[in-house]
């Protein structure tokens, strides 16, 4: 494989990860197989004792596998990667590799729904205890960390209410506590964040979203930056079993190479669409991290390559008028997932964060009337066009718009 260092990061897209391929293939082949014949018996035993490099069995490793991979670790400019079945199977992992009894972890309150989840209802079976803070308010995270602080654990943007954390500010305060520091980088995509750079020991994701992007592959990813947490999280995979197979490995690798190209429409759609919606009276407020009234945006400024494609908001009403935008829309589907071409819009309260208690959510600030946009690359006219005829269905009297 050639090396692609001095790429820019559109070329990498194209060729990270990319080898040298049996018959002149350009894209790796799919090796659909669960295991590998060994040469001999000799052969098979010093590739079990890691005497010798090779492929033993899928789930340990696999050539289609390790090619995805090394793509997503070169477009985070992380050490190496590991391909997970989903984005939930990445942060299972990385929890269960890296906690023990007796550790503590300070995770955003506003993270994906199950991720809250896992750590409430399930880790603390194994001793883990949880806290859950605003981590976009470093005091706030300050405050919550303990001696036994093992992890901070952050979703930026959050998922539903688009908050935006200080990556950089939080791993120092993890690491002057000897704590990890994890990010799920879902939102962003490498294209316009890399946390690894930014000073976090992980950056996971969940790759059904922007990664893959064409909604057809439920996938996860961890990126690391040394090969300690390899070592540890790769033994973690194989035994817990949550890899990804070969033929969901191919399509996202696939997907990858128009990461760069599909972020930057994400992005032009998702402001134009934003700044219409800020502007339409019958909408309460918007959250948009390229919105000027978006409470980091100076911080996303500098985080950020670009604000991203995910748009939460408020139709006067509540969750009444709500209903009715998502009811009436034609071209935005109403589904939940987000990241693919596709504009999707859904109702977190009732859906994506349903499984979190009510106190949870308000917590968080998910309000019951908060409905998440995931804008795509259809034509922005076309998705405004579709918002204004689903908005005018709403019969609320525009004086009740609060500001
Ligand atoms: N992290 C984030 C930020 C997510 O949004 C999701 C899924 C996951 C992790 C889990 O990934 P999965 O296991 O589904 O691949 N988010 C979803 C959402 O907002 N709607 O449907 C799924």
């Amino acid at each position: 494989m050639s090396s692609n260092k001095n790429l820019q990061f559109e070329s990498k897209c194209v060729h990270a990860g990319i080898g040298e391929y049996e018959f002149g293939s350009v894209v790796p082949p799919i090796y659909q197989t669960s295991t590998f014949k060994f040469e001999n018996a000799a052969h098979g035993a010093k590739l079990f004792k890691g005497e010798e490099d090779g492929f033993i069995y899928t789930r340990l490793k696999n050539p289609t596998i390790e090619a995805m991979e090394n793509a997503v670790a070169d477009l985070e400019d992380g050490y190496k990667a590991l391909g997970c079945a989903s984005g939930m199977a990445a942060i299972s992992t990385v929890f269960a590799g890296l906690l023990k009894q007796g550790d503590h972890v300070v995770c955003t309150n506003s993270v994906y729904g199950p991720t809250l989840i896992l750590l409430k209802n399930f880790f603390t079976k194994f001793g883990v205890e949880s806290v859950f803070v605003d981590t976009d308010n470093l005091e706030h995270v300050e405050a919550a960390i303990k001696p036994n602080t093992k992890m901070i654990y952050v979703e930026s943007p959050a998922n539903p209410v688009i908050s935006v954390t200080d990556i950089a500010a939080v791993s120092k305060l993890a690491h002057a506590n000897k704590a990890f520091m994890v990010v799920d980088n879902t939102f962003m995509s490498p294209a316009l964040q890399k946390p690894l750079n930014l000073g976090a020991d992980i950056s996971l994701h969940s790759m059904t979203k922007f990664l893959n992007g064409h909604a057809d592959v439920v996938a996860g990813i961890i990126v690391v930056k040394d090969e300690e947490m390899y070592s540890l999280l790769r033994k973690t995979l194989s035994m817990f079993g949550g890899v990804i197979d070969p033929f969901n490995s191919f399509l996202v690798h696939r997907g990858l190479k128009t990461l760069s190209i599909r972020i930057e429409k994400h992005c032009e759609n998702a402001l134009l669409v934003a700044q219409y919606l800020e502007n339409h009276p019958k909408v309460q407020w918007v959250k948009y991290p390229g919105l000027k009234s978006h409470p980091q945006y100076e911080l996303g400024l500098r985080q950020h390559a670009g604000p991203g494609g995910m748009i939460s908001f408020e139709v006067t009403g509540g969750i009444k008028g709500g209903e009715i935008t998502m009811n009436s829309v034609k071209l935005c589907q109403l589904a939940v997932s987000l990241g693919g071409v596709e504009s999707l819009i859904q109702h977190p309260a009732s859906m994506t964060h349903s499984g979190m208690s009510k106190e949870d959510r308000e917590a968080a600030g998910i309000t019951d009337g908060l409905v998440r946009l995931s804008v795509g690359i259809e034509n922005a006219k076309d998705i405004i066009d579709d918002l204004e005829q689903a908005l005018a269905k709403v019969e609320v009297p525009i004086e009740s718009k609060v500001n």
